[in-house]
């Protein structure tokens, strides 16, 4: 039987023969007593990268955002954060569990300006929740794998510092926006306190996300990983691939961003074919990175799901009618047109299909 293709994230990757071969020889030691010499070299790397002065290596992405609103916040604190924020929307609730915070978003569907922060920031009096934070997502997941226009980001540092707001970047794909906008990840990262990044994501990495920022944060941020649970031990055999990974999987994310490009186009090809009975059939932005969504409004996501899936094709639902594919590492260059092409007659099939009565599209 044919290998499923599976793009429902470019978190399914596997490490290459290369990348076992680095963790298999990585120098470890106990992480919590700071002796892994892999992972603090992991985290120099990070620091250098991002142009902070530490970085802290953690198991998770999501450990990164908890420990960075942990370090900015005290409970009753406010977060203003974009719509479908990984923050906010994909963390199980950890930010009000655990930094007793709670969001405003700004702006729509993801992106916001630095006017959406002047409308959020709520006035000084004790009976307001205290605006702390401001957290921007670059790439932005849910928007469809968007870059954050770096002059909204700039905008925004400067309303944040006048309000005493702290900044935080979700930079999971922090690379791949590098790639996309011809900028350097310190420049991306320059204006934020804090910013997490993934080399689990585009990377290829099997584990692993880091933290960055001020050695202060830092610090207090050592701190919260241990309260969560997020000290390891032997860790270098992790960060080993970390390290591997940005060494040798950051200029081809480009490749992944074209592949992205490619499915959206047939997809949109096929979109365009479909009988009009009663347009718009499917909406299918243009990629700017490695994120395609597809909607199409009053046909539930699982139509297209199922029916890519019977095509070889593994993708997400991503909201009632949404679909989300992701490239990735692992999708081969020759694997490319076939899943395109599976795609679009899987999103063929769904058009020919009546709609739901009362189904409403979108992300929800
Ligand atoms: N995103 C995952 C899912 O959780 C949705 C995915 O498949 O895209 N920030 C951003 C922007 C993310 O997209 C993710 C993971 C995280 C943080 C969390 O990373 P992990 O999974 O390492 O906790």
């Amino acid at each position: 039987m044919q290998a499923m293709i599976d793009l429902r994230s470019d978190t399914v990757t596997r490490p290459t023969a290369a990348m076992r071969a680095a963790m298999a020889a990585a120098e470890v030691g106990d992480d919590v007593y700071r002796e892994d010499p892999t992972v603090r070299r992991l985290e120099e790397r990070v620091a250098e990268l991002t142009g902070k002065e530490a970085a802290l290596f953690v198991p998770s992405g999501t450990m990164g955002n908890q420990i960075a609103l942990l370090c900015h916040t005290q409970r009753g604190d406010e977060v203003i954060a974009g719509e479908g924020a990984h923050c906010a929307h994909y963390e199980s609730g950890a930010a009000p569990a655990w930094s007793g915070v709670q969001f405003a978003f700004a702006g729509r569907g993801g992106l916001f300006t630095a006017e959406d922060v002047e409308d959020a920031i709520k006035p000084p009096q004790y009976y307001l929740p205290r605006t702390r934070v401001v957290a921007i997502e670059n790439t932005h997941n849910r928007a469809g794998g968007r870059v954050f226009p770096q002059r909204d980001v700039l905008a925004i540092a400067e309303v944040a510092r006048a309000h005493g707001l702290a900044l935080h970047l979700d930079g999971a794909r922090i690379w791949n926006a590098a790639v996309a906008s011809g900028r350097t990840v310190a420049e991306l990262a320059g204006p934020f306190d804090t910013v997490s990044v993934c080399f689990s994501k585009g990377l290829g990495a099997p584990v692993g996300s880091a933290l960055a920022g001020s050695a202060d944060a830092v610090r207090a941020a050592l701190r919260f990983r241990k309260m969560l649970g997020g000290g390891m031990r032997q860790a270098g055999v992790l960060a080993a691939a970390a390290l591997h990974a940005l060494a040798h999987h950051r200029d081809r994310i480009a490749e992944d961003h074209d592949s992205a490009r490619a499915i959206a186009s047939a997809l949109r090809a096929a979109a365009r074919r479909a009988p009009p009975p009663e347009p718009p059939h499917a909406t299918i932005d243009e990629p700017e990175t490695n994120i395609v969504y597809v909607d199409t409004p009053g046909r539930p996501a699982e139509r297209l799901v199922d029916a890519a899936r019977r095509r070889g094709v593994l993708v997400g639902a991503a909201g009632r009618s949404a679909v989300r594919a992701v490239t990735h590492l692992d999708l081969a260059p020759d694997q490319v047109a076939p899943a395109a092409r599976a795609l679009a007659e899987a999103l063929a099939e769904v058009l020919a299909t009546p709609r739901a009565p009362r189904g409403a599209g979108g992300r929800a």
